[in-house]
């Protein structure tokens, strides 16, 4: 309450926020729409945003024909850092084709062969740490380790660079300049424009800076002389010495650079929240637990140390299904924008061309198709027939058309696979009886989620 209606526009509410800044905006835009329906305006010091959270209106913006991604007024600001890197290039960046085209057969399925030994001896560092933690009777802080897990397999997989994180006591110095440049480009957007910032945007721009200076140590680790001769099977190698296939052109470094810092970033962060709120999950449903129990105990039965080959990820359906309810319930990235290819109706909503919608995909998630207790997790959701039964525009967590994500097949394959061998492995146990606490950074994670461990045990 207490954020007011300020007019009504072609039947849309127009509300008011400035003066209301929230350190979790989507809760706060969620509030908004389950009081005011599935379309609002939302202003913020003079500028309107239109958000929608019904399947209806996000069928219509997923139509490719009339409507394509916008880069939203937060990715502007992440532009500042990510300039025309894949995911805040626009649609008309003649480098957005480009190293889409150039990228794409390292995201195909068959590429999932190649990272996953990779992604496997990372498990097993997480597993290692894990390990002595539980032996020390200490919890293990969720979020923090899944960040570990997934910062080392997208520098490892991608750029063949090894953060470390696991042999370090605090996160890689990555890894807190990243999430403050990710949270003042979400603060940015509610800023009163009379007060004085230059301090902050001071401290961005020193983050900034940093995050730059470790590219450029990732890609002098493959390029200084004496660096082992580039490999073309992973992403830098791509990028080094690949040529697009219209024009014969190369990457250019300055583009390179960009590439690596998005990759970096979004090849862990929501991964890296997807973990968590797995886990989560699992401890809060012990139904489900036992379900993604039994899934593993037939694939690795008795063995102490399983070695899951590539084959066996994809037989992970249970296990599949539980991470694809986490992402309803809790999309680490939890909007994305689009805006009219020409003047078009929106469900009603006259749009200008160039004029545009944010889909919250968290809201997407509960509209009445997912049933009367959206709000319940119930991994059944995904069995292949209720699949084939629901609307595909109905489930969002990567979002739509041509520049959605990229990085899908291997996120899901590297949260499979570690999820699997965490709950074949430890008893979870929910020893602080966590409270779930949003915290956001453009993206959402569960803070100071802790668990404490214990090996499992046959009854188990
Ligand atoms: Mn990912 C785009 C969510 C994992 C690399 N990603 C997107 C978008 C969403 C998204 C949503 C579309 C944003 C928009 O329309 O503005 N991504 C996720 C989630 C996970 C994820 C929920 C994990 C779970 N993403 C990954 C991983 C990588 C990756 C892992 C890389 C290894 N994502 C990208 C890139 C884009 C993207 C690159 C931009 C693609 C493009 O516009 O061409």
């Amino acid at each position: 309450g207490g954020i007011p209606v300020v007019e009504v526009r072609g039947g849309i509410p127009v509300v008011d926020v400035s003066h209301a800044p929230s350190s979790t905006p989507t809760l706060r835009t969620m509030d908004l729409l389950r009081q005011h329906g599935p379309a609002l305006f939302q202003r913020q010091h003079g500028r309107d945003t239109l958000f929608v959270g019904s399947l209806e209106l996000a069928s219509e913006l997923a139509d490719e024909q009339r409507f394509c991604k916008a880069v939203g007024p937060a990715l502007v600001n992440v532009r500042e850092f990510a300039h025309d890197g894949l995911f805040t290039a626009y649609n008309d960046e003649p480098n957005w084709a480009k190293a889409h085209d150039i990228l794409m057969p390292a995201f195909a399925l068959g590429s999932m062969r190649t990272y996953h030994p990779v992604m496997l001896r990372v498990a097993r560092r997480l597993i290692d740490a894990w390990d002595r933690r539980c032996a020390a009777g200490e919890a293990v802080d969720v979020p923090g380790d899944m960040t570990r897990m997934t910062l080392d397999t997208i520098g490892l997989a991608g750029f063949g660079y090894d953060f470390g994180s696991f042999a370090r006591t605090e996160p890689h110095p990555f890894v807190d300049p990243l999430v403050r440049c990710l949270y003042w480009s979400m603060t940015k957007l509610s800023r009163d424009p009379a007060a004085d910032h230059s301090r902050t945007d001071e401290a961005f721009r020193a983050d900034a800076a940093f995050l730059a200076e470790v590219v450029d140590e990732v890609i002098a680790a493959r390029t200084a002389p004496g660096a082992p001769a580039p490999e073309n099977d992973d992403l830098l190698g791509l990028m080094l010495n690949a040529t697009h296939p219209a024009d014969g052109t190369a990457l250019d470094l300055e583009n390179i650079r960009n590439q690596v810092i998005t990759f970096l970033i979004a090849g862990h962060e929501t991964t890296s929240g997807t973990l968590s709120f797995a886990l989560y999950n699992l401890v809060k449903h012990p139904t489900a637990l036992r379900l993604v129990q039994r899934e593993v105990d037939e694939l690795w039965g008795g063995q102490a140390d399983p070695e899951p080959d590539f084959e066996d990820i994809g037989r992970l359906r249970y296990t599949r299904q539980v991470l694809n309810e986490t992402l309803r319930l809790y999309p680490p990235a939890p909007a994305f924008s689009r805006q009219a290819r020409q003047d078009t109706v929106l469900g009603g909503i006259a749009l200008r061309a160039g004029q545009s919608a944010t889909v919250v995909t968290p809201m997407l998630h509960r509209d009445p198709v997912w049933g009367d207790n959206p709000e319940l997790f119930d991994p059944a959701r995904f069995t292949p027939e209720a699949e084939a039964a629901r609307s595909p525009h109905a489930f969002k967590p990567f979002g739509t058309g041509e520049r959605a994500c990229i990085g899908r097949q291997f996120a899901l394959h590297e949260a499979t696979m570690l999820l699997a061998l965490l709950v074949h492995r430890y008893r979870l146990i929910d020893h602080a009886g966590y409270r779930m606490n949003l915290k956001q950074a453009l993206t959402i994670k569960p803070d100071g989620f802790t668990l404490a461990l214990a090996p499992r045990t046959p009854a188990d």
